[in-house]
């Protein structure tokens, strides 16, 4: 009795981890549009895993990765990268840290870094669906890349379109996809406009957003030091997206600022990486990231003027990748909470109402920072080639 209530509370801590371990749903023939059926040859979802003498088929885990990239996300596009059981169906791009354009080039310069020449790349959200566009320079630099100037050997094509390829994917895979969004969700918005069960379709949506769970009856859930400087840019930078994604049903997990802010990383920390294996990820973040840890370092001080950085979309990954180092959740129904201050809207788990129609969706509380950070560590010391 005593193992199965322990069974049922690692249920209720971690309500993922059921869902993350499904069985796919059967495929459902589709025609694909603006997929590139040449990288789909070139890149086998399976692979064969040897165990105990006998071949097994092992299926890989298929992920889209829309982001953008900025420091924090070519990290996060590493660990996904390195992942021997990731299959990485495409990344695409959306504004944010930085232009589009340059979100999409960046991420393929990480890629090519980590001799993934094999992901594809594409073009997505330029601009929000309705407001003005903002992006964050004073944190990643006008390139997203600390303004070093670094730019893959060939850009990315602005053709096939992002969010083409991703109802492509999901009507090839419907069921089997994890969806990570770490920048706004405006590629996710605009692929629900025409695919209302797209949320539904996929296997899970993990997304870097929301102030996190506001408290009972809140009405000023940004009031909070740990959203003071730079609050949650890909929900506020595109809120009719993130309200659209909110509106929808699906297995849903939000994983804001209120978690990713706690964990700031000495920058030490990369450049011992960097220098004691000399490898070129690990050497990337060094380079890229002097800018970037200047900013949080004044933002965030630290005992002895140390200088650290976060490492906010690691975090989704882990969350994603590592269920077990989510620490506590809750499901809530999202509500839009506006700033009279600054004008920004933001979004908030809040405590469902009697008669609750709204969708519930997985609010990320707390995280095992050290596991996030062993990850990092034991995934930037692993040998190239990562494939
Ligand atoms: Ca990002």
């Amino acid at each position: 009795m005593v193992a199965s209530r322990s069974a049922l509370a690692l249920l209720h801590l971690h309500p993922r981890w059921h869902s993350r371990h499904r069985s796919p749903k059967p495929a459902r023939k589709r025609p694909s549009r603006a997929l590139d059926s040449a990288r789909r040859k070139a890149s086998p979802s399976h692979l064969l895993h040897r165990s105990s003498g006998k071949a097994e088929i092992m299926t890989k885990r298929k992920v889209i990765i829309d982001t953008d990239t900025g420091v924090d996300d070519a990290l996060a596009i590493m660990l996904l990268a390195a992942d021997p059981e990731v299959d990485i169906l495409a990344v695409v791009s959306v504004f944010g840290n930085t232009t589009g354009e340059r979100a999409a080039d960046n991420a393929r310069y990480v890629l090519d870094i980590c001799g993934r020449q094999d992901v594809p790349v594409y073009r997505g959200s330029d601009v929000p669906i309705k407001q003005e566009l903002r992006m964050n320079p004073g944190i990643h630099g006008e390139d997203g890349f600390g303004n070093t100037g670094l730019r893959p050997e060939v850009s990315v094509a602005t053709e096939p379109n992002g969010v083409d390829v991703v109802l492509d994917l999901v009507y090839q895979y419907p069921g089997e996809i994890d969806y990570l969004a770490i920048g706004p969700q405006t590629n996710l918005a605009r692929a629900l406009e025409r695919e209302p069960e797209l949320l539904q379709k996929l296997r899970s949506t993990t997304i870097v957003g929301t102030l996190g769970p506001a408290l009972y009856r809140d009405t000023e859930p940004w009031a909070d030091r740990r959203f003071r400087v730079s609050r949650d840019p890909n929900v506020t930078f595109d809120i009719d997206a993130a309200e659209a994604v909110a509106a929808h049903e699906g297995d849903v997990t939000w994983c804001g600022p209120y978690v990713t802010r706690q964990a700031l990383v000495p920058e030490d920390f990369f450049i011992e990486i960097a220098q004691s294996t000399g490898y070129a990820p690990a050497e990337l973040i060094t380079k890229i990231s002097a800018d970037y840890a200047g900013f949080y370092s004044r933002s965030y001080p630290q005992p002895g003027d140390e200088r650290v950085m976060g490492i906010n979309d690691s975090m989704a990954v882990a969350a994603l990748l590592r269920p077990d180092l989510i620490t506590a959740s809750v499901m809530r129904p999202l509500q839009t909470f506006e700033d009279p201050a600054t004008g920004d809207r933001y979004l908030a788990g809040v405590h469902p109402v009697k008669d609750e129609t709204r969708p519930v969706q997985r609010v990320v509380v707390d995280m095992n920072f050290d596991g996030v950070l062993e990850m990092i560590g034991e995934t930037l010391r692993r040998p190239l080639p990562w494939r």
